[in-house]
């Protein structure tokens, strides 16, 4: 037998040796799942998906690891989302209002003063409607697993305290990229820019806008009191983010994974939003010592917003469908004790 036919021979005995070995190692190696999000690691963002990767990791035996990306260093929400279709991310938390351009419905959460309080946006966000707006992502290559807090969003700006509507007239606001918001703060007579929320802090930094609006916790997360010195609470809209893993990688996983993933979802959202509401209960008290100066709308002002504000609603009630709007208004007055 010759040198290389003997050579041949021995290399197909040692393979056939260690493929076991090989197979376990595969066995072993722990699958890596990268979560991008958009604020910063120390944010209320940022700790629940840290509370979340050790969810994961706990419940997998270390068998799935996540690793945390913040700070939009995988791309702002709508190129992670693309990331997430094309199956070259597997996870992300953002916002809502940023996924409308793939799934018009979700457009229902943008409306202004759609809920009172915390307890009415857990219960549709968590209920049939929440998932009914979660069950459009599939066909588009996404998969929610649940809604997170972002929470309600005020207004700051470096120019003047808005204290009637008219204060609002040629503030450069930035707003989200999203018809809705665009749309709403136009009708309210800001100058409204669409940005990314990584390029707002340089923005207002470098006057590019004057203001924008956000719940506490980002303002001050995002130490944008380094940068505005008025903030006007408006509550003029509960903002949610969602949690989503790419459905090509999704599909890959076995019931067993999907099963961890969904159930780490659910303990994270429960964490955030109690982490997010502890926090946003002691933001303003912070913000005033940042030397931001607060007012709140009086409420004649409030009322005067929330009229102008609604006339977007018929927009939105026919871009997500008469019915899901229907249905969600219906919810609500059943939340609400109507007779
Ligand atoms: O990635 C950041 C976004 O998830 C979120 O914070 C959106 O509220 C938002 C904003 O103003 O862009």
């Amino acid at each position: 037998m010759t040198f290389v036919r003997r050579s041949l021979v021995a290399a197909a005995a040692a393979a056939a040796l260690l493929a076991p070995f090989a197979a376990f190692a595969q066995d072993i190696k722990p699958r890596l799942i990268r979560f991008g999000y958009g604020l910063n690691e120390q944010s209320n963002q940022g700790r629940a998906v840290k509370f979340f990767a050790e969810q994961v990791e706990k419940a997998s035996g270390g068998k799935m690891r996540v690793r945390a990306i913040g700070a939009a260093a995988l791309g702002p929400d709508v190129q992670m989302q693309q990331a997430l279709i094309g199956g070259a991310q597997e996870m992300m938390v953002g916002s809502t209002a940023t996924l409308v351009g793939i799934t018009k419905e979700m457009a229902l959460w943008d409306t202004p003063f759609l809920f009172n309080n915390a307890k009415e946006a857990d219960t549709i966000l968590d209920g049939p409607i929440g998932q009914k707006v979660m069950d459009k992502l599939p066909e588009k290559g996404l998969v929610g697993l649940v809604y997170w807090e972002n929470g309600f969003r005020n207004l700051t700006n470096s120019k003047r305290p808005v204290n009637k509507l008219e204060d609002l007239d040629g503030i450069k606001l930035r707003v989200m990229q999203n018809n809705v918001y665009l749309d709403s703060f136009k009708t309210l007579g800001a100058n409204a820019v669409p940005l990314p929320f990584s390029e707002l802090f340089s923005a207002l930094e470098t006057k590019t806008v004057d203001g924008q609006e956000n719940p506490y916790n980002t303002i001050l997360s995002s130490k944008f009191f380094e940068v505005q010195k008025y903030l006007s609470v408006t509550n003029h809209v509960y903002s949610p983010w969602i949690v989503m893993v790419s459905k090509k990688w999704w599909d890959g996983l076995s019931k067993d994974e999907q099963k961890i993933l969904l159930d780490a979802a659910k303990a994270s959202r429960d964490f955030e939003r109690k982490d997010t509401r502890e926090e946003a209960a002691k933001a303003l008290a912070e913000l005033k010592g940042k030397g931001m100066q607060i007012n709140e709308l009086p409420a004649s002002e409030a009322a005067r917003m929330r009229d102008k504000l609604t006339k977007v609603n018929a927009s939105i009630g026919a871009s997500v469908g008469m019915d899901l709007w229907n249905e969600t208004q219906a919810a609500l007055a059943k939340l609400r004790g109507a007779k």
